[in-house]
């Protein structure tokens, strides 16, 4: 049994961010699931925005809300600290700093718009029975996650990682939020081709692959073909 449960389903990028970094460091874990839409009462109690994913270290508790964390930012830096090698965050201050940022602002406005404006409109719409809201999600393709995409192939230039010379959390963070608009769109990089270089590099790592195939085999039983995001 290993020592690191995490909460939730591999559906969700946070989740995946943080099976990622697990997988980078060679850390066991295994994921329970749990409905986030009807949380059992227990789980209510250690997620208190009610969000995926929720850790728990079991050499610390096994119930309850001791040895838990919620918010996958604040679970990649615990086990950062508890299994230091190999570093995902960067030694350099600077560096250091860069990543955290650019982790928070996949996490927030990536996600926000690839997440909220794409994958729930597809996906969710088809959960519930309905047709999938494509126009949103090509609007927000093309008005909101378009400029951020430009940002990235910006910072990117034509480096292998966007900080430093090593693979780090702003990498890990940035392609599990991508991915989940290739989930259920057909994701074209063609206007950024730092990006996309990135992106292909980073998918082709087991530590994002393995994860995100878990997410895709879920998502496939419900839409067996991603939309096209051409006008
Ligand atoms: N900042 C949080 C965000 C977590 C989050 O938003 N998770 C989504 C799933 S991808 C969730 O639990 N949503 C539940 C809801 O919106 O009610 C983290 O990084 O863990």
């Amino acid at each position: 049994m290993a020592n690191l449960v995490i909460y939730g389903s591999p559906v969700s990028p946070f989740v995946r961010k943080v099976a990622g970094l697990c997988i980078e460091k060679g850390v066991e874990y295994e994921i329970e699931a749990v409905d986030i839409f009807n949380p059992p009462e227990w789980f209510v109690e250690i997620s208190p925005a009610r969000r995926i994913p929720v850790m728990r270290d079991r050499s610390i508790a096994e119930e309850g809300p001791d040895g838990t964390i919620a918010d996958s930012s604040a679970i990649c830096g615990y086990i950062e600290k508890k299994h230091p090698e190999p570093a995902l965050y960067p030694a350099d201050p600077y560096d250091h700093g860069r990543a955290l940022w650019y982790e928070e602002y996949s996490d927030s406005l990536l996600a926000m718009n690839g997440g909220g404006g794409m994958f729930r409109p597809i996906f969710f719409s088809l959960l519930q029975g309905k047709d999938a809201d494509v126009d949103t999600a090509r609007a927000t393709w093309s008005e909101k996650v378009s400029p951020i995409f430009d940002y990235l192939d910006g910072q990117l230039e034509d480096r292998e990682y966007l900080v430093g010379d090593a693979l780090s959390i702003a990498d890990i963070s940035v392609t599990t939020c991508m991915m989940q608009i290739a989930l259920v769109a057909d994701m074209k990089l063609d206007n950024w081709s730092n990006l996309a270089a990135h992106y292909e590099r980073m998918t082709a790592r087991d530590s994002i692959a393995g994860p995100f195939e878990k997410a895709e085999r879920f998502v496939r039983k419900t839409m067996p073909e991603r939309i096209s995001l051409d006008q």
